[in-house]
C-alpha cells in the first residue's frame, strides 16, 4: 500500500425493480418507504451522462447497509466499512448490514441512473473483471470513454444467453459525451475507436485494455471538450469538478475515498 488517497466520486442509483433473485433474498428487511441504491465509485463524474448499465462482479459478496431511515446503499462490506469512518454512515465505525447477496443475485436489476440519457432506467448487469477490493465493488458503465466498458457491453450483448441476461440490456444506445482530437470526425467515441483500433477482443486482454484506458483517460482529461449536458463547450478539465459538485448538490453523489 502506498500512501495515495484515490478519491471517487459515489453516485447513487435507485432501484426501481429488483429481479425474483434478489427479491427473495430482500424479503421484507427493508421497509417499502425507503429506497436501495447501487453506489458505484467514479473517477469520472463528467461522463455520467453516457450510462448505458452498471456492472456488479457476479461471484463477489455484497451486502445492504442502512445509511438512514430512507437509504439504503447496495456495497461491499470492505466499502461499507470504509465509508463508516468517513461520516456517510451516522454512527461513526457503524455500518448496519441488513442483506448479504452475490453479484449474480441482482443481475437484471432496473436502477436510476443519474444524468444518463437512458433516463427510463439502466440494468445492473454481470462484468468478471471488477475488482473485490477496489471502490466500492460497483461499477457504472460508460461504453462512449471507458474501453473496459465499451469491451464488457459488446461481450454481454455477444453471448447474451451465456450470460443469462437480455440482449437488449447490454444494447442501450452509446452517445458521444466528450469530443476528442482522436474522436472528432469519427463519431467521438473514444473507447470504441480504441478497443477497435488496438483489435481487442474481449474484456480479459488486460494488457491492451490498460494501455486504450491510459490513453483514453488522458486525451478526455487534457484535451477533451464537453458535449452535453449543462456544461457543453467546456473543457473537461473545467466540467469534471462542476459536474461533481452538481450530483452532490442533488443529493445523487458524495465523496468516498480510499
Ligand atoms: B471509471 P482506479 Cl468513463 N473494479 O468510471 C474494476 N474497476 C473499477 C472498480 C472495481 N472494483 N471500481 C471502479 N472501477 C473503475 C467511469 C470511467 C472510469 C470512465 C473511464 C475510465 C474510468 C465509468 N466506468 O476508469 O484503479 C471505474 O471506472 C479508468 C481509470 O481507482 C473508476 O472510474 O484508478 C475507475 O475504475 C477507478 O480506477
Amino acid at each position: 500500500e502506498g500512501v495515495t488517497v484515490q478519491q471517487y466520486t459515489a453516485l447513487k442509483l435507485k432501484v426501481k425493480e429488483w429481479p425474483e433473485s434478489a427479491q427473495k433474498i430482500i424479503g421484507d428487511k427493508i421497509p417499502s418507504s425507503a429506497n436501495v441504491y447501487f453506489v458505484p465509485a467514479t473517477l469520472r463524474p463528467e461522463t455520467m451522462y453516457g450510462q448505458t448499465c452498471c456492472y456488479v462482479g457476479p461471484k463477489i459478496e455484497y451486502g445492504i447497509f442502512k445509511a438512514s431511515d430512507t437509504e439504503y446503499y447496495f456495497i461491499s462490506y470492505r466499502a461499507a466499512r470504509n465509508m463508516s469512518f468517513q461520516g456517510i454512515f451516522p454512527k461513526w465505525g457503524e455500518f448496519p448490514q441488513v442483506a448479504t447477496l452475490t453479484g449474480a443475485d441482482v443481475v437484471g436489476t432496473l436502477v436510476n441512473a443519474p444524468l444518463s440519457v437512458h433516463s427510463q432506467g439502466v440494468r445492473i448487469l454481470p462484468m468478471e473483471t471488477v475488482k473485490a477490493t477496489k471502490g466500492t465493488g460497483v461499477v457504472t458503465s460508460v461504453p462512449s470513454d471507458s474501453p473496459d466498458d465499451y469491451a464488457t457491453v459488446m461481450d454481454l450483448a455477444k453471448k447474451a444467453e451465456y450470460y443469462n441476461i437480455k440482449k437488449e440490456w447490454a444494447e442501450l444506445e452509446i452517445i458521444p459525451i466528450i469530443e476528442t482530437p482522436r474522436g472528432k470526425g469519427k463519431g467521438n467515441l473514444i473507447a470504441k475507436i480504441l478497443v477497435e483500433e488496438m483489435k481487442i477482443n474481449s474484456p480479459k486482454d488486460a494488457k491492451q485494455l490498460a494501455e486504450a484506458k491510459d490513453l483514453a483517460y488522458k486525451e478526455g482529461f487534457y484535451e477533451g471538450t464537453m458535449l452535453v449536458g449543462d456544461y457543453k463547450g467546456k473543457s473537461v478539465q473545467e466540467a469534471k469538478g462542476l459536474v461533481k459538485q452538481s450530483l452532490i448538490d442533488s443529493g445523487d453523489a458524495f465523496d468516498y475515498a480510499e
